[in-house]
C-alpha cells in the first residue's frame, strides 16, 4: 500500500473507560489493530486508516480542528469542548455520525448525605466541583437558577469534605463513588454515551470512500449485539401463533424435520430481548429444541 494514498485518521482515547470498548469496535469492523503503548499514531495493517490515540479530552478539538476525520468520545466531553469553544467564539462544529452502545453515564449534582434536597431552587447560590462546569451552567440556566463551580479534573468527589464546595455535579454509573464519599444524587443533568464523531467538512473522495466501507460495519456490528438467532422445532399447526411470540422479528425461516411430518424447524433473527417468560410460553405451545444464540456480524 503506497503511503501517498490518503488515510482516514481516527482519534480514540489511548487508556481510561472508552478504550477498550473502542478497540473492541474497531476489531470487531475488521480493522488489524496495531496498538503498542508507545506508538501514539498506529496503522491499521489491512486497511488505509490511520489511529491517533490521545486523551479523552482532546479528542473533540481535533476532529473540530480537523487533525481527525472521526473520533470515538463520550458525549459529556464532546458537549463541554462544543459549549466551551462557543463560548470563547472558536469553531466548534463537528457530525454526530453513530450514538455508541457502550460509556453509558449520567452527569448528575450530588449532595451530602444529610442536606435536605427539596428541588432544584434549593441549590440556587450554591457551590459544586466539577470537570464539566459548561455542561452544569447550560442546565442551570435551562432551570433559573445560579450557580457557582470550582473546576476539578479528578477526584471530584472529595471536594464537599473538604470545604471546597457545597456539592459535585460529576458522571455517575453505578453509584457505588458516591456512596463511599458520603454523597447522594440529587438531580440528572445529563445523560451521556460514546459517540462516534466525523469532521464537519467534507472529506476527499479517497476518504469518503473509506467511511463508506466502515460505517456499514459499525452498524452491522452495533445490530448484532442487540439480535439474537433463534432456532426451534414447532408443532406445524402452530406456527402462526409461534411468530406472533417472537420479538422484533423478521420473517422466520420454516425447514422441514425428517421422519416428524408434524413438526418444522423455525430459525428467525430477533432483535428484542428475549425473555425466559417467551421461551416457557413457546414450550407451552408444543415447541422444544429451543435455542437463543448471540450473533456477531450483520449486514443487509
Ligand atoms: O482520557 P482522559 O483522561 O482525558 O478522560 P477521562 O479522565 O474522562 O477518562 P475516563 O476513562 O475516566 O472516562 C472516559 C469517559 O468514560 C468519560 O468521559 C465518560 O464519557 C465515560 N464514563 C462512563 C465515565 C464513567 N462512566 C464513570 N463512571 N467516566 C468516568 N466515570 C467516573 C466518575 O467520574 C466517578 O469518579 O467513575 C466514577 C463513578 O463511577 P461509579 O460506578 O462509582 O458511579
Amino acid at each position: 500500500m503506497s503511503t501517498s494514498e490518503p488515510r482516514l485518521r481516527i482519534a480514540m482515547q489511548k487508556s481510561g473507560r472508552l478504550s477498550e470498548d473502542t478497540q473492541k469496535l474497531l476489531k470487531l469492523c475488521g480493522l488489524k489493530l496495531n496498538l503498542s503503548d508507545r506508538r501514539l499514531l498506529a496503522h491499521v495493517s489491512n486497511m488505509p486508516i490511520d489511529i491517533m490515540r490521545v486523551r479523552s479530552s482532546d479528542i473533540p478539538g481535533l476532529v473540530m480542528d480537523g487533525v481527525c476525520d472521526l473520533g470515538i468520545v463520550g458525549d459529556n466531553t464532546l458537549e463541554e469542548e462544543e459549549l466551551d469553544r462557543q463560548l470563547k467564539g472558536n469553531k466548534s462544529e463537528y457530525i454526530r455520525t453513530t450514538s455508541l452502545d457502550f460509556g453509558g453515564c449520567r452527569f448528575s449534582i450530588a449532595m451530602p448525605e444529610e442536606f435536605e434536597y427539596t428541588g432544584l431552587a434549593c441549590l440556587d447560590g450554591l457551590r459544586f466541583a466539577t470537570t464539566y462546569p459548561q455542561l452544569l451552567n447550560r442546565f442551570a440556566k435551562a432551570n433559573g437558577i445560579n450557580v457557582e463551580f470550582c473546576l476539578l479534573k479528578g477526584s471530584v468527589e472529595v471536594a464537599p469534605r473538604v470545604g471546597l464546595a457545597d456539592g459535585i455535579c460529576d458522571l455517575v454509573s453505578t453509584g457505588a463513588t458516591l456512596e463511599a464519599n458520603g454523597l447522594k444524587e440529587v438531580a440528572e443533568v445529563f445523560r451521556s454515551k460514546a459517540s462516534l464523531i466525523q469532521r464537519a467538512d467534507p472529506l476527499c473522495e479517497e476518504k469518503q470512500a473509506i467511511l463508506d466501507t466502515l460505517l456499514p460495519r459499525v452498524h452491522g456490528v452495533m445490530k448484532a449485539k442487540e439480535s439474537k438467532y433463534i432456532m426451534l422445532h414447532a408443532p406445524k399447526d402452530k406456527i402462526a401463533e409461534v411468530s406472533k411470540l417472537m420479538p422484533g422479528t423478521e420473517t422466520p425461516t420454516i425447514l422441514p424435520l425428517a421422519e416428524r411430518d408434524n413438526m418444522v424447524a423455525v430459525h428467525v433473527v430477533a432483535t428484542e430481548t428475549f425473555f425466559w417468560e417467551t421461551m416457557e410460553q413457546l414450550k407451552a405451545l408444543g415447541c422444544h429444541s429451543i435455542l437463543v444464540m448471540p450473533i456477531e456480524k450483520m449486514m443487509g
